[in-house]
C-alpha cells in the first residue's frame, strides 16, 4: 500500500486494521486527538469505544484479546492519560494478552522541557511492554505499528507506540533510508507449533510409565478442550483447572476435579497429593504449595512459550508448542491405561465435595444471605454460553466455586495480576465482541466503585451487560487476611454503603437490591431477561470466612490471635463459623441417618 499524503496517524490505524484490529478503547485528548480523527475517517471499518477512565480501556483491550483472541487496542493522551492505562496494561502482560496501546508524546521539540503533560512514555511502559517504540516520522510509522502488532501476537504482551503531536500530524513524503526495505515488515504467518518428536516419545513413555496422572490445565489449552478430554480418557486421569482455565471443560464433566488452590477444590489438591505424574498443559498456576512436593511425581510441562517451562514446576520433560497441536501428536503415543481407581477415587471425593458445596449454598433460612447461596443460583440461571468476567476479593472464591461453566461458556479475570474493578470493563468488551451472548460481571462493591463510571459506557454504548455485586460494605478479602492470615485486627476494611441499584439508575440502566433469600431467583431471572445494561447488588454476609471445608489449625490460631489483640467483630465471626460447622455436621448426620 502506498501511503503518500497519509499523515501518521491515518497510517498507524490502517495497519491496525490490516492486522485485524476492531475496536479501539479509549479517551481522546489533545496529545491523541490526531489518532481520533484517523479511527472518524475509518469508522466502518473499526470502531471507538469512549471510555470513562484509561485503566479501563486497558482492561478492555486486554479482556477483548482474551475472549477472541484478536488484538486489543487502546488509546491515551500524553501525561495523565497515559500513565491511567498502567493497571490494564500490567493485567494483559501479566495474563500474555496481546494489545496495542498508543499513547500521544509532547511536540517533538519540546520533550524533555517539563513542558506541560510531559512524561517519558518510553521510559515509563519499559517494564510493562515487550515492544516499546517512539513513532519519530511518518515513514517510520508503518513499520513500527507492523512490529508492534507482530510482537504483541507473537510473545502475546503488550506492544506500546508513542508519538509526537505534531509527529501524528505529519505527512507521509515517500522517502526511507536506503537501510529500510519498503513492505518487509508486514508478514503475519502463523504456523503449526509442535515439539520435535524425540521430545514427544520420551514424554509418551514418561506418562505410560505413570499410575497415577494428573493433568493440571490453564488458559493456554481453552482452545484443546478435545484434545485435553481425549487425552484424559486414554489415561483415566482426573482434570485440574488453573482458575483461568476454568472454562477449559464443563464444571459437570466427569473428568473434572475443579479448580486449584485457596479457590479451589479438595479433591484437586487430594489429586495432587497422590499423583505421581503430573502434565502442566498451558498454564503457569503461581501457588506452588498446591503442586506436589518439587520432585516427588514426574513432571511434564506444555507451554507455547518455552520460557514458562519449569518455572512453577520441576519439569522433566518440557514440551514447547500449541496445546492442541502437541496433544494431538502425543495421543497416539500413549497406551490405553485399563486401572481407573485414580479416577474414581477423585470422583468419589468430588461427590463429597460438591454434597459440601450444596449444603453451604442451599441456606435459605441464612439472612444476611450467605454469598455461596447467591452465587449458585445465579449460575443456575446462566445461559450455556455465557461469558463470565469476575473481579478480585472473596467475590473471586465465590465464583470459583459455585459458578458452573456449563457448554460453551467463557471465563475470565484479572488472573495473575488480581486487579480490582476488571470485571465491569471486561464484561463490556466481551459484550462488544459477541453482543448475542450474555455477558456478565460478578464483582464485589470495593471492586465496581473503582471503576463504577464505566457503567455508565454500557449505558451508551446500549450493552446489556449484568452486574452482580456483592455486597459485604468492606474489602471483605483484606478483613481475612488481617485477621486469619496475619493474626491481626483487621484495619481499614470498611466502607460506608453505596446504592448501586440507584447508581444503575442514574446512569440510565436498571438496578435491583436483593436483601432476602427469597427475593434471589425472582430478581435474576428478572435481570437477566431485561435488554438493558443493569445492575443487582446483594446483601451478603460480611462474616462469611472464604475458606475451603477444611479449616486449618493455621487458620483458626490466627483468627485467635487476632480475637485477643482485639478484633472488633470477634464474636459475630466465631458465631458465623460455628454456626457453618454445625450447619455442616448436621446435615451430614441427616444424610448419614437417610442413607440408612
Ligand atoms: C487494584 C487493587 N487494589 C488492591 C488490591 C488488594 N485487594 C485484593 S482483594 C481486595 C478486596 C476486594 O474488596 P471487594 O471488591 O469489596 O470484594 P470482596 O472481597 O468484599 O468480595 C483488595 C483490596 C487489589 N487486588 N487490586
Ligand atoms: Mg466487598
Amino acid at each position: 500500500m502506498d501511503y503518500k499524503g497519509y499523515n501518521t496517524s491515518d497510517i498507524v490505524v490502517d495497519v491496525l486494521i490490516n492486522w485485524g484490529a476492531k475496536v479501539v478503547f479509549g479517551i481522546p485528548g489533545d496529545g491523541i486527538n490526531s489518532i481520533v480523527e484517523s479511527l472518524r475517517l475509518r469508522k466502518e471499518n473499526i470502531q471507538f469505544i469512549l471510555t470513562r477512565h484509561e485503566a479501563s480501556a486497558a482492561f478492555m483491550a486486554c479482556a477483548y484479546s482474551k475472549y477472541t483472541g484478536n488484538l486489543g487496542v487502546c488509546i491515551a493522551t500524553t501525561g495523565p492519560g497515559a500513565t491511567n492505562l498502567l493497571t490494564g496494561l500490567y493485567d494483559a502482560k501479566a495474563d500474555g494478552a496481546p494489545v496495542i496501546a498508543i499513547t500521544g508524546t509532547t511536540y517533538s521539540d519540546l520533550v524533555g522541557s517539563k513542558y506541560q503533560q510531559d512524561v517519558n512514555l518510553v521510559q515509563l511502559f519499559s517494564d510493562v511492554a515487550v515492544y516499546n517504540n517512539m513513532i519519530n516520522s511518518p515513514e517510520h510509522a508503518k513499520m513500527a505499528t507492523d512490529i508492534a502488532c507482530r510482537t504483541a501476537k507473537s510473545r502475546r504482551g503488550v506492544s506500546h507506540l508513542t508519538i509526537p503531536i505534531d509527529v501524528q500530524e505529519k505527512k507521509m513524503e515517500g522517502t526511507f533510508t536506503s537501510h529500510k526495505i519498503a513492505g518487509h515488515t508486514s508478514q503475519n504467518r502463523h504456523s503449526k507449533s509442535i515439539p520435535d518428536t524425540k521430545s514427544l516419545q520420551k514424554a509418551g513413555d514418561m506418562i505410560n510409565a505413570g499410575t497415577n496422572i494428573v493433568l493440571l490445565v490453564g488458559q493456554g489449552a481453552l482452545d484443546a478442550r478435545n484434545e485435553v478430554l481425549d487425552v484424559a480418557k486414554k489415561l483415566n486421569a482426573p482434570i485440574v483447572k488453573a482458575l483461568l482455565g476454568k472454562a477449559v471443560i464443563p464444571d459437570d464433566n466427569p473428568y473434572s476435579l475443579g479448580g486449584l488452590g485457596m479457590l479451589g477444590t479438595e479433591p484437586a489438591s487430594e489429586a495432587m497429593d497422590k499423583a505421581d505424574t503430573l502434565i502442566m498443559i498451558g498454564t503457569s498456576f503461581p501457588y506452588s504449595d498446591y503442586l506436589p512436593r518439587p520432585g516427588a511425581v514426574k513432571g511434564i510441562q506444555i507451554d507455547v512459550d518455552s520460557e514458562r517451562i519449569g518455572l512453577r514446576y520441576p519439569i522433566d520433560i518440557g514440551l514447547v508448542g500449541d496445546s492442541s497441536d502437541t496433544l494431538r501428536e502425543l495421543l497416539p503415543l500413549l497406551e490405553d491405561k485399563h486401572d481407573d481407581s485414580f479416577l474414581k477415587n477423585g470422583q468419589d471425593s468430588m461427590k463429597r465435595w460438591n454434597g459440601i458445596l450444596y449444603s453451604r449454598s442451599n441456606r435459605k433460612e441464612d439472612e444476611p444471605i450467605k454469598p455461596q447461596m447467591f452465587t449458585s443460583i445465579l449460575s443456575k440461571n446462566l445461559d450455556d454460553d455465557s461469558i463470565v468476567s469476575v473481579d478480585s476479593g472473596t467475590n473471586t472464591v465465590w465464583a470459583a466455586r459455585y459458578i458452573d461453566i456449563k457448554k460453551d461458556m467463557k471465563f475470565s479475570l484479572s488472573g495473575t495480576l488480581s486487579s480490582m474493578a476488571c470485571a465491569v470493563p471486561y464484561s463490556i468488551a466481551a459484550q462488544i465482541a459477541f453482543p448475542k451472548r450474555q455477558s456478565i460481571a460478578f464483582t464485589g462493591d470495593g471492586g465496581i466503585a473503582m471503576l463504577m463510571s464505566e457503567f455508565s459506557t454500557a449505558v451508551k454504548y446500549n450493552l446489556p451487560i449484568k452486574v452482580f455485586v456483592i455486597k459485604n460494605d468492606t474489602l471483605g478479602m483484606i478483613r481475612w487476611e488481617q485477621t486469619a492470615f496475619l493474626g491481626n485486627p483487621e484495619h481499614g476494611v470498611e466502607f460506608q454503603p453505596i446504592d448501586f441499584a440507584k447508581v444503575a439508575e442514574a446512569c440510565g440502566g436498571k438496578g435491583y437490591t436483593i436483601k432476602k433469600s427469597s427475593e434471589i431467583e425472582s430478581t435474576i431471572r428478572t435481570a437477566l431477561s431485561n435488554n438493558s445494561p443493569t445492575i443487582v447488588e446483594v446483601y451478603v454476609d460480611p462474616f462469611e470466612p472464604p475458606l475451603p471445608p477444611k479449616v486449618d489449625l493455621a487458620f483458626v490460631n490466627n483468627l485467635t490471635k487476632s480475637f485477643v489483640k482485639g478484633q472488633p467483630y470477634a464474636k459475630r465471626i466465631s458465631l458465623t463459623i460455628i454456626k457453618d460447622q454445625m450447619h455442616e455436621k448436621l446435615g451430614k448426620l441427616l444424610d448419614d441417618k437417610k442413607k440408612k
